[in-house]
C-alpha cells in the first residue's frame, strides 16, 4: 500500500506541473526544468533557464555550463543602469542551503553564444552545469515555443561585445 501511495503521490505532482515539465537531481542539488525559447534559425545567441535548489546542508556554486548547441555559455544577470535593462556576466554563482535560484526572463540566465544548430520548438538539447561541490550535471533543455514574451526581455536588446 506505501507503494502505491507513493505513485499517486507522484502522479498529483507530476499533473500539477506543466506537461513538459521535467527535473534533475545530483546529490544535494535539485535542478527544476530547464528551457529555452525557440529561436529564428539566423538568432547567433540564445539563453536557457531553470531553477536549482539546494537541499544539503552546505553551499554549492555554479560555475560555469557548456553545451554541444553552443561555443560558449555564460552565466548572465540583468541589471538596471541609467535606466536601462543590460545584461552582465556573472563569474559563478553560490546557491546557499536551502536557497532556491531561479533563472528566468529578464532575471539570471544561461547566455549561449554561436549557437551551432536553430533552437526548434519541440526538441531539448544536453547542457552541462559545472559546480564546484557537485562537479558536472547533465541535463536536458526543453526549447519552446516563443509565444509568450516576459517583461524586459527581448532577444533584441541584447547587447554583448
Ligand atoms: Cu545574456
Amino acid at each position: 500500500m506505501r507503494f502505491n501511495k507513493l505513485s499517486l503521490l507522484l502522479i498529483g505532482c507530476a499533473m500539477a506541473q506543466l506537461v513538459d515539465a521535467h527535473e534533475f537531481e545530483a546529490g544535494q542539488l535539485h535542478i527544476d526544468h530547464p528551457w529555452s525559447r525557440a529561436l529564428p534559425p539566423v538568432a547567433p545567441t540564445g539563453a536557457a533557464y531553470l531553477s536549482i535548489s539546494n537541499h544539503g546542508g552546505t553551499a554549492d556554486t555554479l560555475l560555469g555550463a557548456k553545451t554541444e548547441v553552443a561555443g560558449k555559455v555564460e552565466i548572465h544577470e540583468h541589471v538596471h543602469a541609467d535606466g536601462v535593462m543590460k545584461m552582465q556576466r556573472v563569474e559563478s554563482l553560490t546557491i546557499e542551503p536551502g536557497a532556491t535560484v531561479t533563472f528566468s526572463p529578464g532575471s539570471y540566465h544561461l547566455m549561449l553564444f554561436n549557437l551551432a544548430r536553430p533552437l526548434a520548438a519541440g526538441e531539448s538539447y544536453p547542457l552541462t552545469l559545472n559546480f564546484a561541490n557537485a562537479g558536472d550535471v547533465d541535463v536536458q533543455v526543453n526549447v519552446q515555443a516563443n509565444d509568450e514574451p516576459s517583461a524586459g526581455e527581448k532577444q533584441d536588446h541584447h547587447q554583448h561585445h
